[in-house]
């Protein structure tokens, strides 16, 4: 099991407070609720680094968690979450196309998509900004833990087929709560950014 030291760098609003550090980030993108906070947390083996909550969370902010001085784990606001002005939404959209756009240290970015359901409209949008910086798309696909064994695969092709996705693309079911998939996330994550 690896240990890693990672502590909340800053809950950025806009890119002013964005950290002055130069080194590589990936950044988690996926619905309210998905579960990103819960993955950022198993992959750092903390318990509640990232706030976790059972309701869809309402604070658009963008967080950035330093790990071991050279990596950083980028927890993006959750979209999608029905019960917010339209307005709200505009900004929440804003302050994502912002991210992706401008900052330079972003290696990569990867779609949270919960196995349980099928991608919304929200996430083929999320999903098209992600592709017009990246070659592939990687997925995680979360709460692997819910659903089972024998029927992962058939979830997985849902995705799969349904997003159109293609030999470049990487998809890693994954679980917050249990560990599945951690280290092939960790696998990824290393390639992608380049550190070790
Ligand atoms: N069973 C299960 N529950 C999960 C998993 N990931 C997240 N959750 C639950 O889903 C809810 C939302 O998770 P959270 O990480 O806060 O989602 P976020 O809004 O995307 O950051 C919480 O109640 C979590 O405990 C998972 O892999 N398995
Ligand atoms: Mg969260």
């Amino acid at each position: 099991m690896n240990i890693h030291n990672a502590s909340l760098t800053i809950s950025a609003v806009a890119p002013a407070q964005y950290p002055k550090t130069s080194f590589p980030e990936i950044a988690f993108a996926g619905r309210s609720n998905v579960g990103k906070s819960s993955l950022i947390n198993k992959l750092l083996n903390r318990k509640s680094l990232a706030r976790t909550s059972s309701k869809p969370g309402k604070t658009a902010t963008i967080n950035f968690y330093n790990i071991d001085g050279c990596l950083h784990f980028v927890d993006l606001p959750g979209y999608g979450y029905a019960q917010v002005s339209k307005e709200e939404k505009k900004r929440w959209a804003a302050m994502i196309d912002t991210y992706l756009n401008s900052r330079e240290q972003l290696r990569c970015t990867a779609l949270l998509l919960d196995a349980r359901r099928s991608p919304t409209d929200d996430d083929r949008t999320m999903l098209s900004w992600i592709r017009e910086r990246q070659s592939f798309a990687l997925i995680f696909v979360t709460k692997c833990d819910k659903i089972a064994k024998t029927k992962l695969s058939e979830h997985l092709d849902d995705i799969y087929y349904s997003l159109d996705l293609g030999d470049e693309d990487i998809l890693i079911p994954v679980s917050g709560e249990t560990g599945l998939g951690i280290d092939d996330a960790w696998e990824a994550i290393r390639e992608l950014t380049g550190v070790q």
